[in-house]
């Protein structure tokens, strides 16, 4: 059966492409929903890509991951830097998280350094733009077939 892959984005990704395209680049959140969805077909993953504005929405989406999904991939954008909560539900999701940021977030200001998400993650990309998205899912798929 495919390996099943929740994709979650946080606040003002939806936004993507609309404003600031010199920080963000010019891809939309659609664009790169597409762009997940034909890779995962590449690497038979099923995808399921989510957005949400709210804290407390994408710590509902990852509990409910558990038994419902293999992986999540996950830009919590401003969440982050801030969200202890997101931390606690990937923590207790126990299973394999890769972060992506499509900014390098360390060449940005310092309130982006940190991360509360990467401690839980298996892995991090940052600074590839969409592209990282991709990379997420060819590592998953990757590290999924080698568990299974
Ligand atoms: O680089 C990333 O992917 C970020 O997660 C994006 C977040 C930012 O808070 C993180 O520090 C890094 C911001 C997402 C907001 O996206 C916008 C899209 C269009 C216009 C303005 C913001």
């Amino acid at each position: 059966m495919a390996k099943r892959i929740l994709v979650l984005n946080g606040p003002n990704l939806n936004m993507l492409g609309l404003r600031e395209p010199e920080t963000y680049g010019s891809d939309t959140l659609a664009d790169i929903e597409a762009m997940c969805s034909s890779e995962g077909k590449n690497l038979g993953l099923s995808v399921d890509f989510r957005q949400s504005n709210l804290e407390g929405e994408l710590v509902t989406w990852i509990q409910q991951a558990r038994g419902n999904f293999d992986a999540i991939v996950i830009n919590p954008a401003a969440y982050s830097h801030t969200s202890v909560a997101i931390h606690d539900a990937l923590r207790i999701a126990d299973m394999p998280v890769v972060e992506v940021h499509l900014t390098n977030i360390h060449a940005r200001e310092r309130f982006r350094h940190h991360s509360y998400v990467s401690a839980v993650a298996a892995g991090v990309i940052c600074g590839l733009g969409p592209v990282g998205y991709k990379l997420a899912l060819v590592a998953l798929a990757e590290r999924l077939s080698k568990a299974a």
